[in-house]
C-alpha cells in the first residue's frame, strides 16, 4: 500500500501534461474498497436532514462543502498519497484544502425536460470567478487544483466533468456557439472509477450531462495556496484530534503558529509538506518559503 513515506514522486510526463492541458487524469490513485465505503457515506449524507454545509441547487443537484469533517471515510483522501505529489510539483508546498465537495447530480429521464445544461444555462465556467472579476482574467494565475473523484459509474452517459483542453491559458471568454452546450473542442475525459481527475482554476469546465440512469457522486478535492481563504467551514475539531499527522493538519487548515500557539513566521504553517516534498523530491518546491 502507498503512504505519504513511500509514495512517488510525480511523473515528469504527468507535469507536462498539466502545464499544456490544464487537466490531468491521475491513474488508480484509489481502491475499490474504498470506493464503495464513501459511496455509502456519501450517500448517508445525502439521505440526511442536515443543512450545514449543505448545497443544493433548483436544478436537482445536491451535496455538502466541507465533507472531510462529516465523515471519517473522506479524510483519507485529504493526503491521498498518489495526488499529492502532482499537487505540490504544481503549485507548492504552501498548499490547503480550499474544499472537499459532494456533489449529486440527478439523472435527466430521456426526453425529458432540462434546467442544466441548455444553451441559455450551458453551465461552462473557470472556477474562483471572484478572482477574474476582482483582478481580471489575464492576470489570474493557477491558484487552485481540484482534485475529482467519481464514486458512481463512469459509464460516457454519466455526466463527467467535461473539460476544454488548452483554456487555462486562453484568457478570451469561452464561446458556446448559439444553440449549443458545448464549446468547439471541449471534451469529456477518460477516466476510470479509481481515477482522479486533476484540473485548475483557470481550466474552463462543465458538468457533463448525466443520462445514465443513475445519480452521478462526484467529490471535488480543491487545493490552494494557504494564502486564499477557506471555501469550506473551517473544522477547528478536526485540527485538535490526536489522531491526526502534521500534513493533516497543515492541510486542513492550521495557520502559522508555533506548538504553544504562540504567532510563527508567514508560511511556517507549510514546514510538514515541505520536510515531505524535500525527502520525496530532491527538485525544490515551488515555493520553498
Ligand atoms: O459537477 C461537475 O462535474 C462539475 C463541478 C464544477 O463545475 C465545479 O466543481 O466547479
Amino acid at each position: 500500500m502507498t503512504t505519504l513515506d513511500t509514495a512517488p514522486p510525480p511523473d515528469p510526463k504527468v507535469l507536462d501534461a498539466f502545464e499544456r492541458d490544464g487537466f490531468v487524469v491521475l491513474r488508480d490513485v484509489i481502491t475499490r474498497e474504498w470506493r464503495e465505503q464513501a459511496a455509502a457515506a456519501a450517500m448517508r449524507l445525502l439521505a440526511s436532514d442536515r443543512t450545514p454545509g449543505r448545497d443544493r441547487s433548483v436544478d436537482g443537484k445536491d451535496g455538502f462543502r466541507g465533507i472531510v469533517a462529516m465523515d471519517d471515510t473522506f479524510l483519507p483522501l485529504v493526503t491521498n498519497p498518489k495526488v499529492l505529489p502532482t499537487l505540490v510539483a504544481l503549485l507548492s508546498a504552501n498548499l490547503h484544502l480550499m474544499s472537499s465537495n459532494l456533489i449529486y447530480m440527478p439523472s435527466i429521464p430521456p426526453g425529458g425536460t432540462r434546467t442544466i445544461r441548455v444553451p441559455e444555462r450551458h453551465g461552462w465556467h473557470r472556477d474562483m470567478s471572484s478572482t477574474n472579476r476582482d483582478l481580471g482574467t489575464e492576470v489570474v494565475p493557477r491558484l487552485s487544483i481540484k482534485a475529482a473523484y467519481f464514486l458512481s459509474d463512469v459509464t460516457p452517459e454519466a455526466g463527467v466533468t467535461m473539460i476544454l483542453p488548452g483554456s487555462h491559458t486562453d484568457t478570451s471568454p469561452v464561446t458556446v456557439p448559439a444553440g449549443a452546450i458545448d464549446p468547439p473542442g471541449a471534451i469529456t475525459p477518460d477516466i476510470g472509477s479509481c481515477d482522479a481527475l486533476l484540473f485548475e482554476n483557470r481550466t474552463w469546465h462543465a458538468g457533463g450531462l448525466n443520462t445514465s440512469g443513475h445519480p452521478r457522486l462526484a467529490v471535488m478535492m480543491q487545493y490552494g495556496y494557504r494564502w486564499l481563504a477557506l471555501v469550506d467551514d473551517p473544522a477547528p475539531h478536526l485540527l485538535e484530534r490526536e489522531d491526526m499527522a502534521d500534513i493533516e493538519r497543515q492541510l486542513l487548515g492550521r495557520p502559522d503558529r508555533h506548538p504553544d500557539g504562540s504567532v510563527a513566521h508567514e508560511g511556517a504553517g507549510a514546514a510538514p509538506l515541505r520536510t515531505w516534498w524535500q525527502h520525496l523530491n530532491p527538485d525544490p518546491a515551488r515555493s520553498s518559503g
